[in-house]
């Protein structure tokens, strides 16, 4: 079905040729994705430029990181970047490893001397998230750096920056024998800084970085442009080094624009202008590259092997969108460390040759797998808690009905929920699970080690518990910060943004935290309850339904508080598919918004079919089970809210519904 078809549907209602805009986008197009644009809080068209890109010396500390890592790199030195296994950690560290060895070549090639480049990943069993005391002694030390950097973490490490500055002998650079730390981070800060040599950190107290939601990947990939700015100023200085300085100018940092994409779209931060502008860019870079030789995409920076091969395993095709991103590739990146095998993720991403990068992408998917599995047990358990302790409350008649009738809905402000056969790698999935439903602030927790591992083996304090917590009506990083006001000695440590934290608990601790957290939760929606914005487009008319709309959505950086469109109208069911044992294929046809006066027999409403209307597929997926095999006839009449999309399968290009709730409203006719 083309444009031309389109253009001449005689069942198109006949109007004034549509006003065209200076791009020749018909007006009605355009006032369509205005408006789309408009209920996100931004305006169309967007122009990505990476001029429009917010300026690099607005983050604190910014500069002076950037003179200290030039400075490593032109003399060799020894730079540790430390950083987590999960979607943000491991883009960002493949940032900063890719762009740092790429820099170094140059000036090998240049006569200077080799700078050694490490990274180390902790294992989150053994040493935590983020820089560790003990992290720093195990696994760092014997490395002996001048410089340690962290990545998407940091902010919170005092204790590890205060142990690692004591250090002597350790870095021939420094006058103090100890290296240098500098933390990259985009997480809230605490009441105080770690001492580190610099922080970056657009969420700390005194930076004026504009955008506050910029991903642990983000910082990275801004670090990296004024480290080229700064070696370039440096190496002009000496006439010996001029040649070097051209050559660094010749390195684009935004060839590492699909990382960029990849871990901002996978740390669900919001999709600000700043951030859509990078996704965009990487999004741009990732699909032109697919149409590429893959040697050539990795070399010119348009795609790297490992998130091509990532796409592959996951049969994600041209075009890429930000859905796949979010649903397909990241999930294969976080099972990683989920599932402890922390490096398989990064080592995919810094693959320098596609046969490893295949090789680690299958690990990462099989791995994924393996976690599927797990969650859905994890989540039965966890539902099944929920429901006991919904029971067992004395909550308002309203819940009490939305449990016994099985309803989703359970709204519930605050939910601590624990479970000792719970695996703490993915407790976080199963708080957002059980946060859908209750629609509040939820903690779950689990005993801090494996509850797999082998005995014997080094793997967490069995008297500890680690929680994590998802939130959609409260400040949760915020809130648990007031319960630790309330009682400073309660928890070992917290951390996290407005809508997921972690933290670590005495086990004894437990009771005694579910009422101060109840408490903290009353207090933050008394005082700064979080919002959730609802995106509704209204209806999408038959006549826009076209492919270069389709295409158009495709391509936009849709993510978190920025969703893709969806739109709600009326129609009437021509046929119902069963698709596998739990989804449905409708044919649907435009049904007018306003019913008959006169009802059918039994008392159903009548909806009309609209004027120019026309049928189109709409899938509808887990809307079938055992107790429930048919929910619709055709013939029946639907409110439905749905996304508008491209089916590309073996070669067809079919738009197709994509329904994301059903209301049966009547009868069609
Ligand atoms: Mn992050």
């Amino acid at each position: 079905m083309g444009t031309a078809e389109q253009m001449t549907d005689p069942t198109r209602p006949v109007t004034q040729p549509p006003a065209r805009t200076a791009d020749d986008e018909p007006a009605a197009v355009r006032e369509l994705k205005e408006r789309v644009f408009q209920n996100r809080g931004a305006s169309y068209p967007e122009t990505y430029q990476p001029t429009n890109l917010i300026c690099p010396t607005k983050l604190t500390d910014g500069i002076p990181s950037a003179v200290r890592l030039a400075d490593a790199l032109i003399n060799g030195q020894t730079i540790v970047a430390v950083a987590d296994f999960d979607c943000d950690g491991a883009t960002s560290a493949a940032i900063f490893i890719r762009a740092m060895k790429r820099f170094s070549d140059i000036l090998v090639s240049h006569r200077l001397p080799r700078a050694k480049l490490h990274h180390v990943i902790p294992d989150r069993f053994k040493y935590g998230y983020g820089l560790k005391p003990r992290l720093a002694e195990d696994k760092i030390k014997h490395l002996a750096p001048d410089v340690i950097v962290t990545l998407d973490n940091g902010i919170s490490s005092h204790d590890a920056c205060t142990r690692i500055n004591q250090w002597k002998g350790v870095s021939a650079a420094n006058k103090s024998g100890a290296p240098h730390v500098i933390v990259t981070d985009h997480h809230a800060q605490g009441e105080s800084l770690p001492l580190a040599l610099t922080v970056v950190n657009p969420n700390r107290k005194d930076c004026p970085f504009p955008s506050k939601a910029l991903a642990g990947c983000g910082v990275a990939f801004y670090l990296m442009i004024l480290v080229r700015q700064a070696l370039i100023s440096r190496l002009k200085k000496e006439d010996r080094l001029t040649a070097a300085a051209s050559a660094i100018a010749t390195v684009q940092v935004n060839h590492l624009s699909d990382l960029v994409a990849v871990g901002t779209i996978g740390d669900l931060v919001p999709m600000d202008a700043n951030n859509r502008l990078l996704v965009k860019v990487g999004l741009d870079r990732i699909n032109k590259g697919l149409q590429m030789a893959p040697r050539k995409a990795h070399q010119d920076g348009y795609l790297s092997y490992g998130v091509r091969a990532l796409l592959e395993v996951a049969n994600v095709n041209y075009p890429v969108t930000a859905t796949d991103i979010a649903f397909q590739v990241v999930p294969r990146i976080n099972a990683v460390g989920r599932m402890e095998a922390p490096t398989a993720g990064i080592d995919c991403l810094l693959s320098e040759t596609q046969m490893i990068a295949g090789i680690e992408a299958k690990r990462c998917h099989a791995l994924n797998e393996e976690r599927k599995v797990v969650q859905k047990e994890m989540q039965a358990d966890a539902e099944e808690s929920l429901e006991t302790l919904l029971a067992e409350s004395d909550q308002s008649e309203q819940v009490k009905e939305a449990l016994t009738t099985g309803s989703d809905d359970c709204p519930m402000d605050a939910v601590v929920l624990h479970n000792e056969r719970w695996h703490p790698g993915i407790v976080g999935l199963v708080a957002s699970r059980i946060k859908e439903r209750t629609k509040g602030a939820v903690i779950c927790f689990s005993p801090e080690g494996d509850p797999n591992a082998d005995s014997g083996e080094d793997n967490g304090d069995p008297d500890w518990l680690k929680g994590s917590g998802r939130s959609d009506n409260v400040h949760l990083r915020d809130t648990l910060a007031y319960v630790a006001t309330l009682a400073p000695d309660l928890m070992m440590q917290f951390g996290g943004h407005a809508r997921a934290a972690g933290l670590s608990l005495h086990r004894m601790e437990l009771n005694r935290f579910k009422r101060l957290f109840d408490e903290a939760v009353a207090h933050s929606l008394a005082t700064a309850p979080l919002s959730n914005p609802v995106y509704e487009d209204g209806p999408l008319p038959a006549e826009l339904r076209t492919h270069a709309l389709a295409a158009w959505i495709e391509r936009q950086p849709w993510g978190n508080l920025f969703p893709e469109p969806t739109f709600t109208q009326t129609f009437k069911v021509i046929r119902v598919l069963p698709v596998g044992d739990q989804h449905q294929k409708l044919l649907v046809v435009d049904a007018d918004e306003n019913p008959l006066t006169h009802t059918a027999d039994n008392g159903d409403t009548i909806y009309p079919v609209a004027k120019g209307a026309k049928a189109i597929p709409m899938l509808w997926f887990f809307s079938r089970d055992e107790d429930h095999p048919e929910t619709l006839q055709p013939g029946d009449a639907i409110q439905s809210t749905y996304n508008f999309t491209i089916n590309r399968f073996r070669g067809h290009n079919d738009l197709q519904l994509i329904a994301r709730k059903v209301e049966r409203v009547g009868y069609g006719q």
